[in-house]
């Protein structure tokens, strides 16, 4: 029998509710000494029941709170488990925890209640990751990314991917006992075409993985140019709000200055630089190389140029920097008289007068995502899951030579992608990532 586990499942802080959480074979008999209610009789609770009562600490002292019980397997853990809703203060949530271990119940480990959720077989691996991901977006895309997979489309699509291997294992099997009924050839071709179906899948969530680095950390833009050219202004303009100091004094920003906003519901995260110019200033040097390890950093480059002034030979020096990045040229101070000549792709805006920004932001957006994300599709941005898919494609690209092989191979690798599938979803014998896994939830989960 697994022992009681007592966990705080919401932030410790000032709120209108906490919800203290208790799971377990039995964990009932440690409510029958805390929670007291008159239309409660124990010996016939119902599951799924709010149960308005007194949370008792001593004879004397009470917390009013409600009581909710879910019944195994009709639970999150799969397991008897019971919350306790009470007013969301500090002491007292604490006090009610400390109360329930006093009782009998033992202090849960980070995502212990999780792991029993999947022990019990109530989550699979992908899923639970998935409510990790979900609980730490930062971004509209993220979420959405993360909610299609907690929705279990991963798991039933790999869980199918294995079976269809089962069968085919089991088919050479049978052809191996019974060599003299001369199908081999008949289960290769049926393997054959198993394989190429599953490639296609693999591929298909590989090829729309791609973006998801982009989706999960947002998209790293610096900004770079020499002194003076407006970078700091530009920066503020992006983000609609004074952030950055700006004045007309060169060398005024000295060192990285990192914000974000939000555009179609990506993060881009924006590195405002110091200005690139010769400098005796120590200081002021630093932050030059600064600039230069947030270009190396960036997924791209805003290299910002001044419109009323003719190129110098800082800028040139600048843009050799840019050589294998991708990068957008800004003539910014288009409200000025020009005097610099026409630039390849330029974008021609007024971080003063606020002009051509939001152009700006659609630009920054379709430089990195080229395709229109499907949100309706599996796209993997955990890194765990991503790098066991290759895997699993690396096997699939030697099964795809099946037919030259002996039965004997084939099924020992038709046997290793079936449990590399497995490392996917949870459906696999390996202890060590499912530890690993839980121990990244935060406690109460
Ligand atoms: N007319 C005009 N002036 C601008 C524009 N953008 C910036 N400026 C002015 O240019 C000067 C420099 O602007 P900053 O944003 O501080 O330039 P920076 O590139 O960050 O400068 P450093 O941090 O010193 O490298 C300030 O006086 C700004 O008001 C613009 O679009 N039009
Ligand atoms: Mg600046």
């Amino acid at each position: 029998m697994e022992k009681i586990i007592a966990c705080i499942s919401t932030p410790l802080g000032k709120g209108a509710i906490s919800i203290v959480r208790m799971s377990g074979e039995n964990c009932l008999e440690v409510a029958k000494k805390v929670f007291f209610s008159k239309s409660l009789d124990y010996e016939n609770i119902k599951p799924r029941y709010m149960y308005l009562g007194d949370f008792s600490f001593d004879e004397n002292l009470k917390e009013k709170c409600m009581m909710v019980y879910f019944k195994a397997p009709n639970s999150y853990t799969g397991e008897d488990l019971i919350e306790f809703q009470i007013h969301g203060g500090i002491i007292v949530t604490q006090k009610v925890y400390e109360k329930l271990l006093d009782c009998g119940a033992s202090p849960a480990e980070p995502g212990e209640i999780s792991k029993r959720a999947f022990l019990n077989g109530k989550l699979s691996l992908d899923s639970a990751e998935a409510i990790v991901d979900e609980i730490n977006a930062e971004s509209e895309s993220e979420l959405k990314a993360s909610l299609i997979l907690a929705s279990g489309k991963l798991f039933e699509q790999v869980t199918s991917m294995q079976t269809n291997l089962t069968e085919l294992l089991a088919d050479i099997e049978v052809t191996l006992d019974y060599p003299e009924h001369d199908i081999e050839e008949t289960v290769k071709e049926k393997i054959y075409n198993k394989i190429k179906e599953i490639k296609f899948e693999l591929d298909k969530h590989i090829e729309n993985s791609k973006q998801a680095r982009f989706i999960k950390n947002g998209i790293n833009v610096a900004i770079i140019g020499r002194a003076n050219v407006g970078k700091s202004s530009l920066l503020n303009a992006l983000l609609g709000e004074e952030r950055a100091i700006v004045t007309d004094i060169e060398g005024t920003t000295r060192d990285n200055i990192n914000e974000h906003f939000f555009y179609n519901g990506i993060k881009i995260n924006l590195t405002d630089t110091a200005g690139i110019r010769e400098s005796k200033d120590i200081v002021e040097n630093l932050g030059i190389e600064r600039s230069k390890k947030a270009i190396e950093n960036s997924d791209m480059v805003i290299f910002v140029v001044d419109a009323s002034e003719q190129l110098s030979n800082e800028d040139l020096e600048i843009k050799k920097l840019l050589e294998n990045k991708i990068f957008i040229t800004v003539i910014n101070k288009s409200d000025k008289e020009r005097k610099v000549e026409k630039l390849e792709n330029e974008i021609s805006i007024s971080a003063l007068e606020n002009k051509n920004i939001d152009y700006l932001k659609e630009v920054i957006f379709s430089s990195i995502i080229k395709n229109q994300i499907n949100f309706n599709e599996i796209i993997l941005t955990n890194e765990r899951q991503l790098n066991e898919l290759k895997t699993c494609y690396n096997t699939v690209l030697e099964l795809e030579n099946a037919r030259e092989f002996s039965l004997d191979v084939i099924s020992m690798l038709l046997k290793q992608l079936w449990n590399n599938l497995g490392k996917i979803t949870g459906n696999t014998e390996n202890e060590n990532i499912i530890d690993l896994i839980f121990s990244k939830f935060c406690l109460g989960k």
